[in-house]
């Protein structure tokens, strides 16, 4: 099995995210809808969401709900509640339902090849957002939109190549591992393995998933501290779960961005918040609002115009300072 890697276009390729608009989302999300894109000409969407884990989850929910609006596709919207089967139950029903284009994050990466075909061979074509699958089955989806994970996790291990840096060492770190078996957990460890191996100082002494979840974080956190006297940084893999490691560090009666360092991965508004506050240390952004660029990509691959294979979001980096100047002005 491998990830399927397509040639990453260039960023030019990249939709600019537009700005989405801000204000919840809209309470039912479900449109009942003919599923004949004939009618009017509009497209009726299956969309099977992950859950709502998280801070980005909510936000990416809220821009695919309102995106969708704003570019009148009929939306039939499935919340998984992480769970997989639910969400090829989802699928299958859309096919069911001859919906014009299916889209989805996949919670894992792997254990969709049966679903991806009954698609295929229903006519219907798939778009993933937000996560990669693993398939060996050729043309099963028509583009994926999301962020460039390995990415991100460099770039967390290269702050703290860089805050260390003059440090003697050993420096302890313990890791908060996104869902077991999904695209950001697999590719956020390896891009940050790959930044640190070059500094012998720098030792993950420990790694145990949170699952995303602030409940996570926190529950790990707390057996990590009582189970590791020194802890020197806590890379995070999103910031619910440095969310919930903030708060057992302070249960523990030690200081979160001084006695151990933070380092996240989303820019979520409570995350950018923690930075600003001087109890975070650095993040990574991963922005969840997809929404205006799959509504264009799902237009263009019902109409059967070209679509790139690969859609890389932008994303960026925030220190305290950073994040104290733009917080006011996020979007989420
Ligand atoms: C990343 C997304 C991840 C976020 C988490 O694109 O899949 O899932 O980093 C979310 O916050 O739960």
């Amino acid at each position: 099995m491998k990830r399927v890697l397509t040639a990453v276009l260039g960023i030019a390729a990249v939709g600019v995210l537009a700005a989405c608009g801000s204000g919840p989302a809209p309470t039912d999300g479900t449109n009942s809808g003919s599923g004949d894109s004939a009618v009017g000409g509009q497209i009726t969407m299956g969309f099977s969401q992950v859950g709502a884990e998280s801070g980005w989850r909510t936000a990416n929910t809220a821009s695919i709900q309102d995106a969708a609006k704003t570019a009148d596709v009929d939306l039939k919207f499935s919340d998984a509640n992480g769970e997989q089967e639910n969400q090829i139950s989802a699928i299958r029903s859309f096919v069911q339902q001859g919906v014009d284009v299916i889209a989805f994050s996949p919670v894992v990466r792997t254990g969709w090849d049966a679903v991806l075909l009954e698609a295929k061979n229903a006519g219907i074509p798939v778009i993933l957002t937000d996560r990669a699958v693993d398939t060996d089955e050729p043309d099963v989806f028509k583009t994926f939109l999301g962020a460039d994970f390995v990415r991100e996790g460099q770039w967390a291990g290269d702050w703290v190549v860089k805050e260390y840096a003059a440090a003697p060492g050993p420096v302890n770190i313990v890791q908060l591992e996104g869902t077991t078996g999904s695209d950001p957990a697999l590719e956020r460890s390896k891009g940050f393995a790959d930044a640190i191996a070059g500094d012998p100082k720098l030792n993950v002494i420990a790694s145990q998933t949170g699952d995303f979840t602030r409940s996570g974080g926190k529950q790990v956190m707390e057996a990590f501290l009582k189970a590791n006297p020194k802890i020197d940084l806590v890379f995070a893999q999103n910031d619910d779960m440095a969310l919930g490691a903030m708060e057992a560090i302070e249960a523990a009666g030690k200081k979160p961005g001084q006695d151990i360092k933070i380092v996240a991965i989303d820019a979520t508004h409570d995350g950018m918040q923690a930075l600003a506050d001087g109890k975070f240390n650095f993040i990574v952004e991963c922005n969840p609002l997809l929404g205006p660029e799959l509504m264009d990509l799902a237009k263009k691959v019902v109409a059967g115009d070209p679509v790139p294979p690969r859609v890389v979001t932008p994303d960026e980096t925030f220190d305290q300072q950073q994040a104290a100047a733009v917080l006011p002005d996020r979007k989420y």
